[in-house]
C-alpha cells in the first residue's frame, strides 16, 4: 500500500469521530469574526460527545482561544490549525513508541479488560515485528476462557509464529513462566504473553496479574519489559478508570486504545492523555493485521479533523 493509502486508512478508521466532530463546523463558523461564544458552545457540545470529558475539553478550548486571539477567522482552515495545534499538545506526552531494542528477548505482558482487543492485538504485534525481520514467540497466558488458546493458537499459524501454551486451566503464570525460558532458550527477540480479560474490579483476579509479574522477575528483575493494557476507545470515559486502576495495581507501562473505527468517541483517547501520561504504544483502526497504528500524536490529531496526517514517516 502506498504511503497516502496507509495515512488515509488513518483518517478513515477515525472517521466516525472526526465526522461527529466536524461536520456543519464550517456552516456554524461561517462569517465569524472570531471565537465567540456561540462557537465556543458548539466546540464544547461536540468535543464531550466524542468523550473528550470536561476536564479536557476545557483545556483545549482554553488553549484554542489564546492562539486564535486577535485572528480573524474568515478561513475554518485557521481554526482546524489552531485546534489541531492544542490537540497534539495535550496527546504530546504520551508519543513514545515502543523501543525493544538491546533487550532479548524483550517480554511483553498483555493485560485488560474481557473483550478488549487483547489477543488480536497481540497477533497483529507478531505480524509487525516479524514484518521487521524479528523473531517473536507467543505465550497463551488466557487459561480461563474456553477457545482462548486456539485463538492464539491461529495468530500463531497466522503470523507464522511460535505459541506456547499448555492446557486450558493451567496456571498462566507457569505457562508464561515457561514460556519466558523456552524464548530465552531459542534466542527469541520478543516474548508476547496473553493474559484473561479480567475486570479492573476483581481484585483477586488483578493480584493473578501482579503475580504473573513477579514470577516473570524471577528470570528477569527488569521483566515485563512493557506491560500492556488495552483499552477499548467505544467504553468512553468508563477507560480511564480501567486504565486508573491498572496502572495502580500493575504500573502499566504503555496503552493500545482499540475499535477507533467503531466509535465516534474517539476523544476519550485525548482524556486518557491528558489524565494518564502513559505513553500510547499503538491504536487499533480495524479487525485487520494493518489496522494496528504506532500511535503519533500529530497524526492522530489532524485525523481527528479529518485532515491528512501530518508526519508520513511513521506509518
Ligand atoms: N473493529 C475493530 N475490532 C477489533 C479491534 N481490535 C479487536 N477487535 C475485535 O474485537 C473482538 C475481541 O477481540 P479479542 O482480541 O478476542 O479481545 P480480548 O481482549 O483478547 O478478549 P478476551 O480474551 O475475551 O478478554 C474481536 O472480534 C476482534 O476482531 C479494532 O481495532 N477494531
Ligand atoms: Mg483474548
Amino acid at each position: 500500500m502506498s504511503e497516502t493509502g496507509v495515512l488515509s486508512r488513518l483518517r478513515q478508521g477515525l472517521s466516525k469521530t472526526s465526522d461527529a466532530l466536524t461536520d456543519g463546523l464550517a456552516t456554524a463558523a461561517l462569517g465569524k469574526k472570531e471565537l465567540d461564544a456561540e462557537l465556543i458552545t458548539e466546540l464544547e457540545d461536540r468535543l464531550l460527545l466524542a468523550d473528550v470529558g470536561i476536564e479536557t475539553t476545557t483545556k483545549i478550548l482554553d488553549d484554542l482561544a489564546s492562539r486564535v486571539r486577535r485572528k480573524e477567522l474568515d478561513n475554518i482552515e485557521i481554526l482546524y490549525d489552531a485546534l489541531q495545534e492544542s490537540i497534539a499538545e495535550i496527546l504530546a506526552p504520551c508519543n513514545k513508541p515502543l523501543l525493544m531494542r538491546g533487550i532479548r528477548p524483550f517480554t511483553m505482558l498483555v493485560v485488560g479488560v474481557n473483550g478488549a482487543g487483547k489477543t488480536t492485538t497481540i497477533g497483529k504485534i507478531a505480524q509487525r515485528l516479524v514484518n521487521h525481520r524479528q523473531s517473536v514467540m507467543l505465550a497463551a497466558g488466557d487459561t480461563f476462557r474456553a477457545a482462548a488458546v486456539e485463538q492464539l493458537q491461529a495468530w500463531g499459524e497466522k503470523t507464522n509464529v511460535p505459541v506456547i501454551a499448555q492446557g486450558s486451566g493451567a496456571d498462566s503464570a507457569a505457562v508464561i513462566y515457561d514460556a519466558y525460558q523456552s524464548a530465552q532458550a531459542r534466542n527469541v527477540n520478543v516474548l508476547i504473553a496473553d493474559t484473561a480479560g479480567r475486570l479492573h474490579t476483581q481484585q483477586n483476579l488483578m493480584e493473578e496479574l501482579q503475580k504473573i509479574k513477579r514470577v516473570m522477575q524471577k528470570i528477569e528483575a527488569a521483566a515485563p519489559h512493557e506491560t500492556l493494557l488495552v483499552l477499548e476507545a467505544g467504553t468512553g470515559q468508563n477507560a480511564i478508570k480501567q486504565a486508573i486502576e491498572f496502572h495502580q495495581a500493575l504500573n502499566i507501562t504503555g496503552l493500545c486504545i482499540t475499535k477507533l473505527d467503531g466509535t465516534a468517541k474517539g476523544g476519550v483517547v485525548l482524556a486518557i492523555a491528558d489524565k494518564l501520561k502513559v505513553p500510547i504504544r499503538y491504536i487499533g483502526v480495524g479487525e485487520a493485521v494493518k489496522d494496528l497504528r504506532v500511535f503519533d500524536a500529530h497524526n492522530y490529531a489532524s485525523a481527528l479533523l479529518g485532515r491528512e496526517a501530518i508526519n508520513a514517516a511513521i506509518v
